[in-house]
């Protein structure tokens, strides 16, 4: 086999530093923090670190409004103390990459200040300002935190485009100047030593040009046809790689929202010369009827397995690579989603971890996730922070009609704060995360679910992601086996092989709570293969993998040569 890119084996760990770990009492984690748990990060195995916005900003979206891209967020520390991190995260052999925003940047930072300042101003074209139409919005985009997209500038008398909150403003990629700044800019990190970017709504950098009004096909005034894989997003990828990453032995993962597998084989595609990988995120959204978050509903098993399944394939085929994940800072926890929070969490947990590991791809666990970490199911309307959750309650308040309870019922399964609540590191005062008052509040479970606690349990979910990151690292399969899914129409199992040339293995996992039975399909050869089992999450799973009964969320890794 050929010389093949580093991050292919590699685990990433997604670190929110607002909630991960406070070292200064201020309730807000940092850089120091981050530090300080590096050893426990070395003890789970993991290879890269992704960390969310650190950059100045003045957090109305969480970092992800950028004030300065070249500072740190003061809360967080200095740029001493991220210097520090890169080298001790390095000592360890761990990677660090940064989390860059660059589709938008909050109308605080310098660029935007001056272009709102007139039409003639020299960075006027660093942002899409528009006339109005007859006295309305330039179109009827809608933002993906709710409401019109184009804001009204008095003093110009034009309208500027922000896809998610008012504070931030969309950067216009058309110009070459903002394209090289946004260049050298990723350069200074690399120069730094950091070893790859997430770049963050990657795919909506390219508007179409026209501007027209969307005639409602997906939603009223969706607009994000028009902007989503965009017209010139792959020549500005693969301009940014030419001039940046080629540079230097990176890695690189676009958040892709909304996107095509087309797109994203062209993304991922080494030949083309853009990205290493790509997030997609249509598994996440079998728990949407009808295409509606905000609404509470059983999630479509079905489903699920035909878009992971299908991902799996042609992304392998069209040589692409996928970053694999159930959990990150704008979903619920999955345990309280796809699993079981009560009293099967260890074993749905686990469950969930192997199914998505044993896939192709490079797998990423946001922080918690590694113990089980649950949605924090709020009670009050005042616990909440975040600027998606706060807009969508007062829409679905006041324009739709719905009662609090309502709402507050729908925001305990889909707020983006249910994956935001601090890490539980012990059972004390605020769970370990700070000695002051905690930014968001802390999820009252923390005494039963905890990291102190989970590291003194025999066979914790923590080991079981210790196992799932070893077993990659020795087992060549599980990066460049082909993928198959069997018995698609079974209603309960989640079963796959992943095929190499002499051995194979088979996933079989039950996300049910009643036991289910598994038979291998005949068409599968599996004469003259022994089988062992690498891993399960009961300790006394039932080796005859060609049919077995799995109890509550049993799940099995069977390896066949
Ligand atoms: O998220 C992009 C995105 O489209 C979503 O996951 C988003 O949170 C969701 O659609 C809202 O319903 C990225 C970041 O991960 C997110 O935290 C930022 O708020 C967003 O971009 C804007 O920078």
């Amino acid at each position: 086999m050929q010389q093949q890119p580093w991050w292919k084996k590699s685990v990433v760990y997604q670190i929110y530093p607002k909630s991960f770990n406070d070292t200064t009492g201020n309730g807000t984690g940092d850089i120091q923090g981050i530090i300080e748990k590096l050893d426990y990060l070395k003890d789970l195995g993991v290879d890269v670190v992704w960390l969310t916005p650190i950059y100045d900003s003045p957090q109305n979206d969480n970092g992800y409004d950028i004030r300065d891209y070249f500072s740190i967020y003061e809360e967080y520390g200095t740029m001493d103390d991220f210097d520090r991190l890169l080298k001790e995260a390095h000592s360890r052999d761990i990677k660090i990459i940064m989390d860059i925003v660059v589709n938008h940047t909050s109308t605080e930072h310098q660029w935007f200040v001056e272009s709102r300042k007139s039409k003639d101003n020299p960075y006027r074209d660093y942002y899409i300002w528009k006339d109005g139409v007859n006295g309305e919005e330039p179109t009827n985009w809608q933002s993906k935190f709710g409401g019109n997209a184009w804001q009204y500038d008095k003093q110009s008398g034009q309208y500027y485009l922000h896809l998610f909150d008012v504070t931030q403003a969309d950067l216009n990629w058309e110009n070459k100047k903002v394209r090289d700044e946004v260049y050298e800019m990723m350069k200074f990190w690399f120069d730094k030593g950091v070893d790859g970017f997430r770049l963050d709504v990657i795919n909506l950098i390219s508007k179409n040009q026209d501007f027209p009004n969307d005639d409602g096909s997906i939603a009223p005034g969706d607009g994000r046809k028009f902007y989503t894989d965009g017209p010139r997003v792959h020549e500005y990828m693969n301009e940014m790689n030419r001039n940046v990453f080629m540079k230097y032995n990176s890695m690189t993962v676009g958040e892709m929202s909304s996107t095509t597998i087309d797109n994203c084989i062209k993304y991922s595609n080494p030949e083309r010369n853009e990205l290493s990988m790509t997030f997609n995120f249509h598994h996440l959204k079998v728990d949407y009827p009808n295409g509606e978050k905000w609404s509470v509903a059983d999630f479509d098993f079905l489903k699920l397995k035909d878009i992971l399944s299908t991902w799996q394939k042609e992304m392998y085929e069209g040589g692409g690579w996928n970053a694999l994940f159930w959990c990150n800072h704008d979903q619920p926890r999955i345990v309280s989603r796809y699993g079981n929070d009560g009293d099967y969490r260890r074993e749905s947990a686990k469950m969930l971890a192997t199914t998505m590991h044993m896939m192709q791809g490079t797998p990423y666990i946001y922080q918690g996730e590694e113990i089980g970490m649950t949605n924090p199911k709020f009670d009050d309307a005042s616990s909440y922070r975040d600027v998606e959750s706060l807009n969508i309650f007062s829409i679905l308040k006041e324009e739709k009609g719905y009662t609090e309870e309502e709402v507050l019922e729908i925001l305990r399964h889909k707020s983006r704060d249910n994956s935001r609540t601090p890490v539980q590191w012990n059972s004390e005062n605020q769970a370990g995360f700070t000695s002051g008052e905690p930014w968001i509040p802390v999820a009252k479970n923390y005494e039963d679910i905890n990291v102190e606690d989970t590291l003194k349990e025999k066979h914790s979910v923590f080991e079981h992601y210790q196992n799932l990151i070893s077993l990659r690292k020795t087992i060549d399969l599980i990066t460049y086996g082909d993928y198959e899914l069997l018995l698609p129409e079974d209603r309960q199992l989640f079963t796959y092989l992943r095929n190499g040339k002499n051995e194979k293995l088979l996933i079989v996992s039950n996300f049910y709570e009643d036991e289910a039975t598994f038979e291998l399909p005949s068409h599968v050869d599996v004469e003259g293969y022994e089988s062992k089992i690498l891993l399960s999450n009961y300790v006394d799973s039932d080796k005859s993998f060609k049919r077995v009964t799995l109890r509550p969320y049993e799940s099995i890794v069977y390896h066949l040569s």
